[in-house]
């Protein structure tokens, strides 16, 4: 791949707060607004790469603003080259440990990057990358919290109603109970060829996810998200190994080297990426050659603008998670059709934002 000639002029940060259309309630926390960190890399050749990162809490904003200022007065002058940024990056903050917001400071400075280039080479960045496919498969993941089952029904009627045919449901309520009469009532109200995944956040122990997973094998679940603690892979092999129902991983994997460690393991038929914790782009493409040659289907975490140019250029495209957090202080929405995301025909990933959301959302 030729690399446009880009120099990064310098790095500018926004801190934002956006309203969710539906709280998320997990069984880690419950998320009523949507802190952001945007980045802007300006070019001396006048293009901007641009990247948006998920916060989870407001109070993280700050953190990531600074660690990608720092990495941003490192790199500027120099050339706009991911994976030389990416390296010396690394370098920079090995003491420190490239985990939690460092990694998501530095995947958002690389995603800012191919986002440049691709912007520069007059391309979306899935073309960029060798698209295969115009469009993705979604799955709403907008809702269907750990609230009372009996609601659960309607609330997945409405979020397959702009035409998906998927959604997924949040597991890990204290009474396994509750958690199977909430499966039920989304399964009875959602016509029978929905797809329909679920996602414990790493609530169980092995021995609970062993039980409490045998217990929904007839529920027809695409897949079971996370059922124990992420990192570790022996576990989640174990229960990978148990179930007939797909284990589904990855969203809090840092960097390929992880991914290559569950691949070793066997830890789930499945693996998802989260944009910002597996390295930017440069980081998803390692990652997704690795499970591509394992045969492991690849779905992404969150950030379904930018990964649906991902997915669209790889072999083992499997789901792509749609939340509408960005859409408030996006210029262009993403373009739903028929169940399935898009890639923009715009250059660069198409992630811009509005001026005036900035202003109005900001957490400066
Ligand atoms: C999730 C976790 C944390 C924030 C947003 C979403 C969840 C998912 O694990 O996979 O959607
Ligand atoms: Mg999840």
């Amino acid at each position: 791949m030729i690399l446009p000639k880009l120099t990064v002029r310098r790095v500018r940060t926004h801190a934002i707060e956006v309203p969710m259309r539906r709280p998320l309630g997990t069984s880690a926390a419950l998320m009523q607004s949507a802190p952001f960190v945007l980045v802007e890399i300006e070019t001396e050749e006048g293009i901007t790469g641009r990247a948006h990162a998920f916060c989870y809490l407001a109070a993280a904003a700050p953190m990531i603003r600074r660690i990608v200022t720092m990495a941003g007065e490192a790199i500027a002058g120099g050339a706009v080259d991911p994976h030389a940024i990416g390296a010396s990056l690394s370098a920079r903050f090995r003491l420190l440990g490239v985990h939690g917001v460092v990694a998501m400071g530095l995947s958002a400075l690389d995603v800012a990057c191919w986002d440049a280039l691709a912007t520069a080479a007059g391309v979306p960045l899935a073309d960029y990358l060798g698209a295969q496919r115009a469009a993705v498969a979604a799955y709403n993941s907008n809702g269907l919290s750990l609230k009372e089952p009996e609601c659960l029904g309607s609330e997945a009627l409405a979020l397959l109603e702009p035409g998906f045919g998927a959604v997924k449901i949040r597991l890990g309520r204290v009474d396994h109970e509750r958690d199977l009469a909430a499966v039920e009532a989304v399964r009875s109200a959602i016509p029978a060829d929905t797809v329909l995944m679920a996602d414990y956040n790493q609530a169980l122990t092995v021995t609970e996810a062993l039980e409490r997973g045998a217990a929904l094998e007839g529920a027809g679940l695409a897949w079971i998200e996370e059922p124990v603690a992420a990192d570790d892979l022996p576990g989640c092999a174990r229960v990978a190994a148990a179930l007939d129902t797909p284990v589904q991983i990855g969203e809090n994997f840092y960097g390929p080297n992880t991914v290559a460690a569950a691949l070793a393991a066997r830890s789930a038929d499945y693996l998802m990426f989260d944009l910002m914790r597996i390295g930017g782009v440069t980081g998803w493409l390692a990652a997704s050659k690795l499970a591509g040659e394992a045969g492991i289907p690849v779905s992404s975490h969150l950030y379904p603008e930018v990964s649906v140019h991902l997915l669209a250029a790889s072999d083992s495209a499997h789901w792509i998670e749609y939340v509408d957090w960005a859409e408030p202080f996006l210029e262009v929405p993403l373009r739903l059709h028929y169940g399935k995301i898009s890639v923009p025909n715009e250059p660069g990933t198409g992630v811009r934002w509005d001026a005036a959301a900035l202003r109005r959302y900001s957490i400066d």
